[in-house]
């Protein structure tokens, strides 16, 4: 210690490696909306906008991009936050009669 270039914690200059594999999960996760029959589109924009703080023009660009292709990003969180948004909107969902459904993938 106190000699100029060595030292700091380090004996020999030598680098910790990594001795096991700490994978990790990713922190990011997509929201996906579903297509279904029967929810009504305004309905999915409202979500979209109340939820997931979407423009009344992304929520509706959104809207029509999961009824013609089936799926899409509602949005992109961490765990916590995406799986809150799944339950708020399954509540609104269920509350108001509707069967929308989303999930939750890693994004
Ligand atoms: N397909 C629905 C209809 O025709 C609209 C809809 C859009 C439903 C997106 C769900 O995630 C959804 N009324």
């Amino acid at each position: 210690m106190g000699e100029k270039g060595v030292g700091g914690g380090q004996t020999g200059g030598e680098v910790k490696e990594r001795v096991r594999d700490k994978t990790k999960e990713p922190t990011q996760h997509s929201v996906v909306l579903l297509n279904d029959d029967y929810t009504p589109m305004q309905f999915v924009a409202d979500v979209l906008e109340t939820v997931f703080q979407k423009s009344p023009t992304e929520a509706y660009r959104i809207v029509m991009h999961v009824h013609l292709e089936g799926r899409g990003v509602a949005g992109i969180y961490p765990w916590e936050v995406a799986e809150t948004k799944v339950d708020t909107l399954t509540s609104l969902a269920r509350a108001a009669g509707h069967p929308l459904q989303a999930t939750i993938e890693d994004a």
